[in-house]
């Protein structure tokens, strides 16, 4: 019998309070409004944006349904949706493309004025939720609310993929693998035959790992304080791996030597302030390119001497990689499928959707790349 039109009463995970568990309820979800899509997920992947709206980080009105990295199949459209229809496989978009904003316009960016990251008011883009529990209505995350078996969202924030991918992996290229490998290939724009650094080896690092090596770095050098993410560095394309703990001098300084006055690139994949200095810092002073990728904890801010940059060095930063979303998901995907870059080994952990509170301990634990929860 279709749900089209119906309210749909499923499970999902809703997280009530800062700091405490996921409790697995069941939702109503109302039906697509006009140009909405409403999906059932099959796959979500953890992301630590998720785990920083549940310690507080990142604010998100709460109660709320996290969860911003997946892949589905639409259940059924609102009116006036026309770039994908019931049936077709999808990722959900944390950034939308609406395609008419200046951002949209603009050939080099992609932060669409329409992102719900740019207010954090927790709902779709008329300003309401599709979704209730117990009564009280319950707010969206990044228009996505992906850790639910069936989600609303805009048209804008959807993106039709190839029918014969994989979910449980391309839900991947919803974020974390996006974010890594485009700041590598999209927004650093890393050039064959030069020198990288990769400072920080998770799974958005590995990913940038990826894209330097996709775009023929010939020497991609990856700074971890954790030496056991070596292994898997050097397994997706680092040449070396190095510990700052190993030296009694500034790992920027280290970089310097080791690589005859700078990297051409680095990337500062941790979130930190004193690793996104160290990283401007070890490249080269007259045209190294600095991106930076990690967030910065919440109101902090650094003093930074201008000479760093005189010369010539360029300090950047993008979201998602630089990609305009609709756009850019379904040619990764086909990417993906044609064998360009793999996303298995960024996928440490499968597990059902009920045991999302153990997935968020292995991201806490440092023990997990991603975890791929399904439905
Ligand atoms: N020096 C070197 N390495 C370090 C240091 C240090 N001082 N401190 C930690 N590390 C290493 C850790 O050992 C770990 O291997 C790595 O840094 C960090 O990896 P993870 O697994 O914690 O994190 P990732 O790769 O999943 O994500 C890292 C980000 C910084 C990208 C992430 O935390 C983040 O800020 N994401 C937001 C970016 C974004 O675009 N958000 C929008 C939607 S997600
Ligand atoms: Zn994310
Ligand atoms: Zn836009």
């Amino acid at each position: 019998m279709s749900t089209a039109g119906k309210v749909i009463k499923c499970k999902a995970a809703v997280l009530w309070e800062y700091k405490k568990p996921f409790s697995i309820e069941e939702v109503e979800v109302a039906p697509p409004k006009a140009y909405e899509v409403r999906i059932k997920i099959v796959a979500t992947g953890i992301c630590r944006s998720d785990d920083h709206v549940v310690s507080g980080n990142l604010h998100s009105p709460l109660p709320v349904i996290l969860g911003h990295e997946a892949a589905g199949i639409v259940e059924s459209i609102g009116e006036g949706v026309t770039t994908v229809k019931p049936g077709d496989k999808v990722i959900p978009l944390f950034i939308p493309q609406c395609g008419k904003c200046r951002i949209c316009k603009h050939p080099e960016s992609n932060f669409c004025m329409k992102a719900d990251l740019r207010k954090y008011q927790g709902t779709l883009v008329d300003g309401t939720c599709r979704f209730t529990c117990r009564g009280k209505p319950i707010h969206h995350f990044l228009g996505t609310s992906t850790f639910s078996e069936y989600t609303v969202v805009d048209e804008i924030s959807v993106a039709k993929i190839d029918a014969a991918s994989p979910l449980e992996k391309v839900c991947l290229i919803g974020c974390g693998f996006s974010t890594g490998y485009g700041s590598a290939v999209n927004v650093g724009k890393v050039t064959r035959g030069s020198i990288c650094a990769v400072f920080g080896l998770g799974g958005v690092g590995l990913s940038v790992v990826i894209g330097c090596k996709a775009a023929g770095a010939a020497r991609i050098i990856g700074v971890d304080i954790n030496k056991d993410k070596f292994a898997k560095a050097k397994e997706l394309g680092a040449t070396e791996c190095i510990n700052p703990q190993d030296y009694d001098k500034p790992i920027n300084q280290v970089l310097y030597e080791m690589t005859d006055g700078g990297v051409d690139f680095s990337f500062e994949v941790i979130g930190r302030l004193d690793t996104m200095v160290s990283a401007l810092l070890c490249c080269q002073d007259s045209h190294g390119v600095s991106v930076i990728v990690g967030v910065p904890p919440n109101a902090q801010s650094l003093s930074m001497n201008p000479m760093a940059l005189l010369a010539g060095r360029t300090w950047k930063g993008a979201l998602f990689g630089g990609y305009k979303s609709k756009d850019s998901v379904p040619k990764l995907v086909a990417d993906f499928m044609a064998k360009k870059f793999p996303l298995e080994p960024l996928i440490t952990n499968v597990s059902p959707f009920a045991k999302i509170n153990e997935g968020f301990d292995l991201l806490r634990s440092g023990k997990s790349i991603r975890t791929v929860l399904t439905f």
